[in-house]
């Protein structure tokens, strides 16, 4: 079940992407060494999403260090900002962290990330990996590259921290693929979850408005 609720009066015009998240700390912490953020820009939307290592308090200080860096930022390249959070993260433990852009009129999505998060562009039944140099941002990382994706019409990105498992595919909930995000990042939660670590799922669909040029 979907249920939206609205603090005030909802948005006369959606935006551009509708976006579904889930975030929480392994059942044994409050804290989550886990997080994620968005920026909406007028042309694209900017993505972060964070995995320090362990979990705990010391994991959400870094994870939550990732957040506050990526939110100053006026800089918008993933591979720039991934760059400034991997030196801005001296002091903590290290993360693992992407950031994606989905530009919608160029219709490209610009990827970056180092360490074990999962980036995924699923569209009619099939769906591409987007790819993540090795390393942990503060501990080490010798690639920081930049990948860019074709942004499908009526594709769906999905972030996943390796809370979740990697192996489902878009089939193994029919129809799904078609729902609020929200619901999406719930159920691959609910399912594919590892109960012995923080998960995050991040799910980002257009709404079908134009973009103006
Ligand atoms: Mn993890």
């Amino acid at each position: 079940m979907f249920i939206r609720l609205w603090k005030n009066a909802p948005p006369e015009r959606p935006p551009a992407l509708s976006v579904g998240a889930v975030c929480l700390p392994v059942r044994s912490e409050q804290a989550c060494g886990d997080a994620w953020a968005m920026k909406v820009g007028c042309d694209a939307t900017l993505f972060m999403l964070t995995d320090a290592l362990g979990h705990g308090p010391n994991a959400a200080a870094a994870s939550n260090l990732a957040v506050a860096f990526f939110a100053k930022q006026a800089l918008r390249s993933p591979a720039g900002l991934v760059h400034l959070i991997h030196a801005g993260l001296r002091g903590t433990r290290g993360a693992a962290v992407v950031v994606a852009e989905v530009a919608l009129g160029a219709r490209v999505v610009r990827y970056a990330g180092v360490g074990n998060i999962s980036g995924q562009i699923l569209c009619a039944g099939s769906s591409r990996s987007l790819v993540s140099n090795n390393g942990t941002a503060r501990v080490e990382a010798r690639k920081i590259q930049e990948f860019s994706y074709p942004w499908p019409e009526g594709g769906l990105l999905v972030l996943h921290s390796d809370g979740v498992a990697t192996h489902w595919s878009p089939e193994d909930w029919p129809g799904l693929g078609q729902k609020n995000p929200a619901l999406i990042a719930g159920v691959l939660f609910r399912d594919q979850q590892r109960l012995r670590d923080d998960s995050t799922v991040v799910v980002a669909r257009e709404t079908g408005l134009k973009v103006a040029a």
